[in-house]
């Protein structure tokens, strides 16, 4: 399945634990892979597969999560 690279703006992370619970967040939904979280950037990257609406959930799940995401 094709996926694409995909960068997320992500603030309000202050510590280790916050990019921590971003990434295990991400890590938990169906058709995103190789998650990098980088709390100096304030983003995560990750690959998303073709599934409709994926970045846009991953979106909702961060900011669920407490941290504001948004796309670059
Ligand atoms: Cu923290």
């Amino acid at each position: 399945m094709a996926s694409q690279r995909i960068t997320l703006n992500v603030e309000g992370m202050s510590c280790g634990h916050c990019s921590g619970m971003v990434k295990k967040t991400l890590e938990e939904m169906e058709g995103v892979s190789n998650i990098s979280v980088s709390l100096d950037e304030k983003k995560a990257f990750f690959d998303a597969d073709d599934t409709p609406d994926l970045v846009e959930k991953a979106i909702k799940e961060v900011t669920e999560a407490g941290y504001k995401a948004s796309s670059t």
